[in-house]
């Protein structure tokens, strides 16, 4: 990766820059939109002023994330535009750890668009990605975001919907599916309507994810439905409206 940009590792602002990168790069490569650089743009501002880390509360929603995959039927990672471009291969990972499928949904969907990110997602490793078919509607949406796999995001029972726009977090939701959403915002509608918001950068949480999987691996269902429970996601929120108004100090409660 570090070949990526061009400056060192322990350069201040590598993080920020290599994302920078990513995102052009998924520009030029017709991955991402231009409604994408500006979406990243809105989430560094959140990832400034959350001081660029995952925060415990965050962490621990990756946990329970984590715990909704492995009890899950059906998991499924939804992928759009900036998700290809930033976090490609760990996308891969996630599904392959939890058994999850890997779906493309675009707000933005061309057929040029769908299939480049595809065939982006392969060159990480994705074995089958679905979105492409696009044999059913997801009720009450009029926009490209309705489309969806009926043996993917349709059928699924747990989907995982980074970087939304909201209403169709909000569909989802109608659906009974449980929804966790990855945004740095966490007044964006998508965070505040998910099963489980977590408010941390995509480039972090989708590796914790995954890690998180790993470690519960052998958990038992009921230690998995037992982390699920005790989970309070008005917490959560509130832990990371916490953080970004009043910076790491008082958020230090939370990691007591
Ligand atoms: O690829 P498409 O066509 O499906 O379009 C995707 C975008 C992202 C353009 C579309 O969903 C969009 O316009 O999103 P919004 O309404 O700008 O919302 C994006 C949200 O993601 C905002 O709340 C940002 O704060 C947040 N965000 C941006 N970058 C990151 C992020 N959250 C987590 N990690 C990031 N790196």
């Amino acid at each position: 990766m570090s070949d990526e940009v061009d400056v060192p590792e322990d350069h201040p602002r590598y993080q920020s820059l290599l994302t920078r990168h990513r995102i052009e790069a998924g520009v030029e490569k017709g991955i991402t939109s231009k409604q994408g650089l500006i979406a990243e743009g809105r989430g560094e501002a959140f990832d400034y002023l959350l001081g660029e880390e995952t925060i415990p509360s965050a962490d621990a929603a990756e946990r329970v994330a984590a715990a909704y995959f492995l009890l899950a039927e059906h998991p499924v990672v939804s992928v759009n535009g900036n998700v290809a471009a930033l976090v490609p291969e760990e996308v891969v990972e996630l599904a392959d750890v939890t058994g999850a499928d890997v779906e493309v949904n675009l707000f933005g969907r061309t057929e040029e668009r769908m299939q480049a990110i595809a065939e982006h997602l392969r060159e990480h490793g994705a074995e089958e990605v679905k979105g492409l078919t696009a044999d059913a509607r997801i009720p009450g949406l009029s926009h490209e975001r309705a489309k969806v796999d009926r043996d993917g995001i349709y059928d699924a029972d747990v989907v995982l919907v980074p970087l939304e726009d909201g209403d169709r977090a909000e569909a989802l939701g109608e659906m009974g599916k449980t929804e966790i959403v990855v945004d740095l915002n966490p007044l964006s509608r998508s965070a505040q309507v998910a099963a489980v918001p977590i408010i941390d950068n995509i480039m972090r949480a989708i590796p914790n994810v995954t890690a998180h999987a790993r470690d519960l691996q052998d958990a038992s269902r009921e230690e998995l439905e037992a982390i699920v429970e005790a989970f309070d996601r008005e917490e959560a929120l509130a832990a990371a409206e916490r953080r970004l108004r009043e910076g790491a100090r008082e958020d230090a409660q939370d990691a007591k």
